[in-house]
């Protein structure tokens, strides 16, 4: 059994957080660090730590994600100009918390994706 982080909380609303949108699969929140003007955290509401631990059975949600991350995409105004998604795995990726999550990012030009 996955050990819990904090993004758990934050689904449960035990801890604050600025939740942009909240279903029955996913939950997207600000990034409390925000590296880009829009900078949203796009998150399964169960447990998964990596991309490596996704079974057949979590595609809804991850599906539900990607629908997600255009729909606050269009709702940040970011649409048109582009953004970028990015999901990172494990250390090499540089992921720091093992609930995965979806980074919405955009804002300004972000330049080739590993500059
Ligand atoms: P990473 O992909 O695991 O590196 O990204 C983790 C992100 O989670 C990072 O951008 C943090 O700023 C963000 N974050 C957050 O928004 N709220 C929190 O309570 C914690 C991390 I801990």
């Amino acid at each position: 059994m996955a050990e819990e982080t904090i993004f758990s909380k934050i689904i449960r609303r035990e801890i604050p957080a600025d939740i942009l949108y909240q279903d029955d699969l996913v939950t997207a929140f600000r990034d409390i660090h925000p590296r880009t003007p829009t900078h949203v955290l796009i998150i399964p509401n169960t447990l998964i730590p990596t991309l490596n631990d996704v079974k057949a059975a979590d595609e809804m949600a991850l599906g539900r994600m990607m629908t997600v991350a255009a729909k606050l995409a269009k709702e940040a105004g970011i649409d048109e100009d582009g953004y970028r998604v990015i999901l990172n795995c494990n250390q090499h990726g540089g992921q720091e918390v093992f609930h995965i999550h979806m980074h919405l990012l955009g804002g300004q030009p972000l330049g080739p994706m590993l500059s």
